[in-house]
């Protein structure tokens, strides 16, 4: 159904409205590698690469996932006869250790170019089935405390139905407990600490159950599951996993150790869309419920979260702020945006992701591209 002639690769630089710190270091502009795929029928699509420019949160960078798409992976695709989307992960995977990141950029694309040539939504595609999903904010480490309530009230006010605070040593319990003292008992809040702490610390962690969270995200190794498991059986405060989850095998690891209750969804971040749809239905299976995160993504990476978001397990809200949030103007139109109660739209009416792509604001942004062909 899909035969890939032409690749271009992109690198853009946007710069943040404000910096993003999390506990393992701050971004204050994204460094964003953007992809365009065409199909040998004329088609085509834009598709986002969620890597940063420093291996804090993943090991990839884009300066890992460059190169991997341009040696390794668009050969395994250019020319070759694609009967449907579903087929590319293991396509990508055979022999071809990690670089999930570069790997999911390509295999979206190819399921957002295989909604455009069906003339469907994207999210139809996936097996969407919400047309509006809820929105919370990830916000980062800020100056001190008030800065921190200050925030936090503002975000509750403007609708979003869940606030995420990033955490780390020293500013944890005493921070999240001024923001629990100001917003009240109602307020949906959660911490992320992105790996900020060892099993050795389970004292502190213990405190905030105390505090009414709706789940901590990471507290632990980037990559463990066993000891998330041991932290889970001390806390009341259900455990989420966000780095740790990369397949659905690593999914049904958590289930079967128990280390935690709830898993964050980055399609980026597991390959793609099979084992983002494959890790929703097991999950499912076994009543666990999953959201949607974020990566800062611009306003193409977030159209594949909102489309995946749209599937009936993603039942808590996800880090899918409106554009405005990030950036001082978006690179697609429509720009993403919330409603009052922190709802955001599912795209229902063109094909594929939904957005289009401002070329000539992503022409003014790109620093470098490459072209790709079929040999
Ligand atoms: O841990 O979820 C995370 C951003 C960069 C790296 C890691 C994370 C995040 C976020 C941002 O929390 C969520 C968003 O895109 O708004
Ligand atoms: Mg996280």
């Amino acid at each position: 159904m899909m035969r890939l002639d032409r690749i271009i690769l992109r690198e853009i630089r946007l710069p943040l409205r404000e910096p993003f710190r999390i506990s393992s270091g701050e971004m204050r502009e994204r460094r964003i590698l953007l992809l365009e795929l065409f199909d040998a029928d004329g088609a085509s699509t834009w598709s986002e690469c969620v890597v940063d420019d420093a291996p804090n949160y993943s090991p990839e960078t884009l300066d890992t996932a460059w190169p991997t798409i341009v040696r390794w992976l668009a050969p395994r695709l250019l020319g070759a006869e694609l009967d449907a989307p579903s087929g590319v992960h293991a396509r990508l995977e055979a022999d071809l250790r990690g670089h999930l990141m570069a790997k999911a950029a390509l295999e979206m694309g190819c399921w957002a170019l295989a909604a455009t040539k069906l003339g469907v939504p994207l999210s139809t595609l996936l097996g969407g089935t919400r047309t509006h999903i809820g929105t919370g904010i990830s916000l980062g480490i800020q100056r001190d405390i008030p800065t921190l309530v200050a925030k936090a009230t503002e975000a509750l006010a403007a609708g979003y139905q869940k606030v995420k605070i990033k955490i780390a040593p020293g500013r944890d319990v005493e921070w999240i407990s001024a923001v629990r003292a100001s917003c009240g008992a109602a307020a949906h809040l959660m911490a992320d600490a992105n790996n900020a702490y060892t099993l050795d610390d389970a004292d502190l962690l213990q405190r905030l159950d105390g505090l009414d969270l709706m789940m901590i995200e990471q507290p632990l190794a980037w990559d463990d599951l066993v000891r998330h498991a041991q932290l889970q059986r001390l806390l009341r405060t259900p455990l989420c996993l966000d780095e740790s989850i990369t397949s659905l095998e690593r999914a049904q690891d958590m289930v079967a150790l128990g280390a935690g209750r709830i898993i964050n969804i980055k399609p980026g971040r597991v390959g793609g869309f099979a084992q983002s749809i494959a890790i929703h239905d097991y999950a499912a299976d076994h009543g666990m419920p999953v959201w949607c995160g974020g990566m800062l993504e611009s306003g193409i990476g977030r159209a594949y979260n909102v489309a995946l978001a749209s599937l009936p397990n993603f039942t808590l809200p996800g880090d899918l702020s409106p554009s405005a949030r990030y950036w001082t103007q978006d690179i697609v139109a429509p720009e993403w945006t919330m409603d009052g109660t922190g709802m955001v739209a599912v795209p229902q009416s063109a094909p594929g992701i939904g957005v289009e792509v401002d070329r000539d604001r992503v022409r003014a942004l790109t620093v470098r591209s490459e072209e790709l062909r079929a040999t």
